[in-house]
């Protein structure tokens, strides 16, 4: 039975906009004091536009070959073919969480220029200075390519930690492939919830990942922004953070999470598998760049093996 006496803070409105950290990438002891305070760090205009606008138009291509997109809009609109979509079952969207039939993730997964990105220098400056300790870039990289299927849900409050495990302090980084509006439905955070520790989770939610952090009576504020091409948001594994609804009926939102953490902190084995069911030989196909295959594979890791037990579902009191 519910308690009355409870609040959902995930029925929260967004309350905060998120503060933009440029100015403190030369000021390391002010950054990593922000990433401290607020649990998340977020980046106006970070990445080469240019480069995101590139690897849009890749996903989008190959959108557009599975024949969802609109035939009467320009292809780097995203505009989907809504009716095309509709007619997928929804279980086929929802299989790997990705927006899309897993057919045509695979597609997406073996696209070089996609992985690249972890790889970024300045990415990589970034988080030297963050952890104070070589970044590591975890070789699963996710895209969601979220197509506005009349039943998809978004992504529910949750936790990275319950997916990725081994170190809390692995960190994700979400990047729009296009301007996200807030009604386009990008990602939220719950502003310091990093510091609530690793919360309970319920069950019976559609939206990608699965599980739902249960928020009853947190204190906290959702913090959000409308994206634009090459912002760059980034939070810890324990920042409880949401997708909003893609309002925009007919629009597709593209984004990527990419993750990196400290080589010397432990490492949970399924970070180095690809996201999905692939082999990265068969993802690999047609690669030029050699150096971006396997490239962990010489380094002595700290594995932390896999622990079910925190993704065991509670109810939800509130
Ligand atoms: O983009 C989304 O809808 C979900 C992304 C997410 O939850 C993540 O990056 O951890």
């Amino acid at each position: 039975m519910k308690n009355l006496n409870m609040f959902d803070a995930d029925k929260k409105k967004i309350s905060k906009k998120f503060e933009d950290s440029t100015s403190l990438l030369k000021r390391p002891e002010e950054l990593r004091a922000r990433a401290e305070k607020k649990g998340y760090l977020f980046f106006k205009h970070f990445f080469e536009p240019e480069k995101m606008l590139k690897l849009r138009r890749e996903m989008l291509q190959i959108v557009d070959k599975f024949g969802y997109l609109s035939p009467n809009a320009n292809l780097i609109e995203g505009i989907a073919d809504i009716n095309r979509i509709n007619r997928v079952p929804i279980q086929q969207i929802n299989e790997n969480g990705n927006g899309v039939p897993l057919s045509l993730y695979k597609e997406v997964q073996k696209l070089q220029s996609f992985h690249t990105i972890t790889h970024d220098p300045k990415l990589k400056d970034l988080f030297r200075i963050l952890f104070e300790d070589e970044p590591f870039p975890h070789p699963r990289n996710i895209a969601r390519i979220m197509l506005p299927h009349k039943d998809a849900k978004p992504t529910p409050s949750h936790q990275d930690f319950l997916h990725i495990q081994g170190t809390e302090h692995t960190w994700t980084c979400w990047a729009p492939l296009g301007d996200v509006p807030m009604s386009l439905g990008g990602l939220t955070v719950l502003e310091g919830s990093h510091k609530a520790g690793l919360l309970d989770v319920t069950t019976g939610h559609e939206g990608a990942g699965g599980l739902e952090t249960i928020l009853c009576n947190l204190g906290y504020e959702w913090a959000g922004t409308d994206y634009e091409i090459g912002d760059l948001l980034t939070f810890p594994s324990l920042t409880v953070h949401k997708s909003i609804p893609n309002k925009q009926r007919d629009r597709i939102r593209l984004s990527i999470d990419v993750r990196l953490q400290p080589i010397s902190q432990p490492i949970e084995a399924r970070s180095l598998l690809p996201h999905g069911p692939f082999t990265w030989e068969e993802l690999y196909e047609g690669w030029e760049r050699e150096e971006l295959q396997y490239y962990w594979s010489n380094i002595s890791f700290d594995y932390m093996p896999w622990n079910e037990k925190i993704r065991w579902q509670k109810e939800k009191l509130c």
